[in-house]
């Protein structure tokens, strides 16, 4: 008998999937279907009741990945609606990280969400407002939707609530901002929720290893993932980059040349922009970072 069903989490050879009665079942793979991520949605062939294997992973709608140190990319999870960019005053977070995770997000075509976690230890530590920190403001006059929680006191995370009703969502950012501790404070029912995926140890709060999908209560799924150092960025030409930094965009069709870096080339309006305050400086040092380091 085959059946559709849903990865929740993927290792080496097996998963474990949900059929759309909730029910779920460790499943197999094989070498000729090929490894399916979390999120994908499989048609599985079940038999004498409790073995499953995959038979086919059926079409993605995206994939977020990152890049490897060779700049290969890696899968984390697929057919997602919305990404939430998890940071905190400690550890914190590396100088284009949220531009990197963004640039990533846009060339999906999802959401970002951008989520300032440990919100109460901002009024404790002086941080350097020219981080991604004390830019909180500057991401939300850009459009971006953000978030500033906390899972220890206030102002908890019942801001963040909403936004992920209903949507397929992931938390990503380096390890310690406390992904897994707001996914603990979000499900009420976590700890059944991991009862029912086998490998799990559940022992309470250690650093994540696997990517794991669960289950909002009032519809929708949020995916706990590994944290990173830094979030690799595949190979991007300089369109692509450009695009990902949406504010650009009413500029770049005015520079003097057709194949503009925005970097030293002359009359570019984004260099302008910059420097008339039209776009935010720090935005396009980072540009530039980037655009240097893509080679
Ligand atoms: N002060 C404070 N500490 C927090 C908060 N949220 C999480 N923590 C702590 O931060 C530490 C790391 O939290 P985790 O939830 O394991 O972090 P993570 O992002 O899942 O880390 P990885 O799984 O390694 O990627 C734990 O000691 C948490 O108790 C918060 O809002 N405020
Ligand atoms: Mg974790
Ligand atoms: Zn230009």
């Amino acid at each position: 008998m085959k059946q559709d069903a849903l990865v929740l989490v993927s290792y080496g050879g097996q998963g474990t999937i949900e059929f759309s009665n909730g029910e779920r079942l460790d499943c197999m793979y094989r070498r000729s279907v090929g490894r399916p991520y979390c999120g994908d949605r499989v048609e599985v062939e079940i038999t004498h009741g409790q073995s499953a294997v995959v038979t086919r992973i059926l079409p993605r709608e995206n994939v977020f990945v990152r890049a490897d140190a060779r700049l290969r990319k890696q899968a984390i999870a697929a057919n997602l609606d919305q990404v939430l960019i998890v940071i905190a005053p400690h550890p914190a977070p590396s100088r284009d990280l949220v531009e990197r995770y963004l640039l990533a997000i846009h060339s999906l075509g999802i959401q970002p969400v951008i989520v300032l976690n440990k919100a109460e230890l901002l009024a404790e530590n002086k941080y350097n407002p020219d981080t991604p920190l004390g830019r909180m403001e500057d991401y939300q006059k850009m459009g971006y939707k953000v978030a500033h929680t906390s899972c220890k006191t206030a102002p908890g995370i019942d801001s963040l609530k909403p936004l992920l009703e209903h949507k397929v969502n992931i938390l990503v950012g380096q390890s310690g901002v406390g992904k897994s501790s707001l996914i603990n404070s979000l499900l009420p029912d976590l700890k059944i929720q991991t009862g029912t995926l086998s490998r799990l140890t559940g022992k309470g709060i250690h650093t994540t290893t696997t990517t794991i999908m669960y289950s909002i209560p009032a519809g929708g799924r949020l995916i706990d993932s590994p944290g990173v150092w830094e979030y690799g960025l595949w190979q991007m030409d300089p369109v692509e980059l450009a695009s990902g930094f949406t504010e650009f965009q009413p500029f770049v069709g005015q520079c003097k040349f057709n194949d503009c870096r925005h970097d030293h080339e002359p009359q570019c309006a984004v260099r302008m922009a910059a420097e008339s305050g039209a776009v935010l400086p720090w935005r396009y040092q980072s540009y530039l970072r980037l655009l240097h380091q893509s080679g």
